[in-house]
Order: structure tokens, then C-alpha cells, then sequence
């Protein structure tokens, strides 16, 4: 036990120093960068379609799909057109960490990206402890997935910056409440950011762009730095 300890720190630790020149290199180029963790399904890819619609035109932006298994999501992305989109395929891990991340960076052109978004693997454990270089992680969590899981996966909600509630278009058919996923999660979390959006019928959609485009654009400023 002891033993395995051992090896998960020195893990995360070679991990974290990956972490961390990855951040560099990205500050380096005022490039912001999300971490977007969530479970299986809440809706990370189809946030990101809607997210290529609205702001593809008018910024770079670098997309990386991680999944375990398939590169379904990078395809998706890529036929949402405008973006620079890189797959990870973990075979079977539960999480990206940096190396992965930093081997997809390689194949991408940072002179040319105003933004980075990572997906994580759908998940709401394991991506919690892995630092992948990113400025903050937004959790989003959908409508049908029961409004208890802040308080079940309070790690990943303690690190997070920021949660998306998506698919409101589904509120009412369960007895999922925005208000006690929003008490729930502040609990946790008191700093949270809360955003509550569908990507289906773009409702809430606007506040997030928005909310994006300002990232980009502080980021840009000198005094950023
Ligand atoms: N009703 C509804 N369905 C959604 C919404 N957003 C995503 N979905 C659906 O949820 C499923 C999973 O979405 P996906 O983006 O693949 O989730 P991911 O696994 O987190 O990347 C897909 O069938 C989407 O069409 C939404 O706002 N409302
Ligand atoms: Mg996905």
C-alpha cells in the first residue's frame, strides 16, 4: 500500500512539472486554456460545436478530444469546422495527463491560436488530480444526471473554476433542481462560477461566448502579463 503511494506521487509529480511547462508555453503566447471535465454524455463535445459556430470566424481556436477509445468527438469537431482539432486516444486510461497533452500541443501551431480547449475523458474521478497546463477546469454537468453529484464528486467541483449546467431544455422531465445543484456545488465550492445553458436550443448559449470571448480578450491585453 505504502508502496503504491509512492508511485502515484512520483506520477503526479512528473506529471505536474509536464503540467507546468506546458503552461508556460502557452502563457508565453497569451493563449488561455480550459480543462472541460465532465461525465460520459453531459455534453462537452456538442458545447464545443456550439462554441466553433459562434466564435470559429472570429478566433483560432485549438481543440483537444481526448476519449478512451475512438475518435469520434475529434471527428465532430472537425466537421464543426474552423478549429485546429487534435485526438487523444488513452486506451483504456481514465484521464488524460501531460504528456498526452503535450504530444498533441507538438502537433499543433501555437502562433496561430487564441485559445485552447482540452476535453477531458468523460469522468468525473480520475481528471480531477491531473494538472494538464490549463489556467482553470469547467465542469459541466447535465440535467438528467441527478443534482446530488457535486457533493458525490466533490473533488472535481472544488477544482473547478467554473460549472455548466447543460440541457435546461430537459428541466421538469426529472427532479433535477438548478437550485439545488447550484446550493450543492457552491457548498463545495463557494467561488464556483455558474452558468446554465442548452446546446440543443441554444438557450444560455450566449452568456458562455461571451463569457469566452472575454477570456481571449483580456488575455490579449499587455497587462495580462
Ligand atoms: N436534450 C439535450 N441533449 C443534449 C444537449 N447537449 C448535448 N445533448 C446530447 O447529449 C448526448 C451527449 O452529448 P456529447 O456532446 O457527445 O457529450 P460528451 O460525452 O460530454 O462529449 C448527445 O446525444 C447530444 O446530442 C442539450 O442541451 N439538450
Ligand atoms: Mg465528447
Amino acid at each position: 500500500m505504502t508502496e503504491q503511494i509512492a508511485v502515484e506521487k512520483k506520477i503526479l509529480s512528473e506529471n505536474d512539472r509536464l503540467a507546468a511547462e506546458i503552461r508556460d508555453a502557452l502563457q508565453q503566447r497569451r493563449i488561455p486554456a480550459l480543462n472541460l471535465v465532465s461525465s460520459p454524455g453531459s455534453g462537452k463535445t456538442s458545447l464545443l460545436e456550439v462554441t466553433l459556430k459562434a466564435l470559429a470566424r472570429r478566433f483560432s481556436i485549438g481543440l483537444i478530444a481526448g476519449d478512451v477509445q475512438t475518435e469520434n468527438d475529434a471527428q465532430r469537431l472537425r466537421a464543426a469546422g474552423g478549429a485546429q482539432v487534435q485526438a487523444i486516444v488513452t486506451n483504456g486510461a481514465c484521464h488524460l495527463d501531460a504528456r498526452m497533452v503535450g504530444r498533441a500541443l507538438a502537433g499543433m501551431n501555437l502562433e496561430r491560436m487564441d485559445l485552447l480547449v482540452i476535453e477531458n475523458v468523460g469522468n468525473l474521478v480520475c481528471p480531477s488530480s491531473y494538472d494538464l497546463g490549463e489556467d482553470m477546469k469547467i465542469v459541466l454537468i447535465s440535467a438528467t444526471e441527478g443534482d446530488d453529484k457535486p457533493l458525490k464528486y466533490p473533488a472535481m467541483f472544488r477544482r473547478a473554476a467554473m460549472m455548466i449546467v447543460n440541457k435546461t431544455d430537459l428541466l421538469g422531465f426529472s427532479d433535477f433542481s438548478l437550485e439545488r445543484v447550484q446550493n450543492n456545488a457552491r457548498s463545495i465550492n463557494p467561488d464556483l462560477q455558474i452558468l446554465s445553458l442548452s446546446c440543443r436550443t441554444g438557450s444560455g448559449v450566449d452568456a458562455w461566448i461571451a463569457w469566452l470571448t472575454d477570456l481571449i480578450l483580456q488575455a490579449r491585453r499587455p497587462s495580462a502579463e
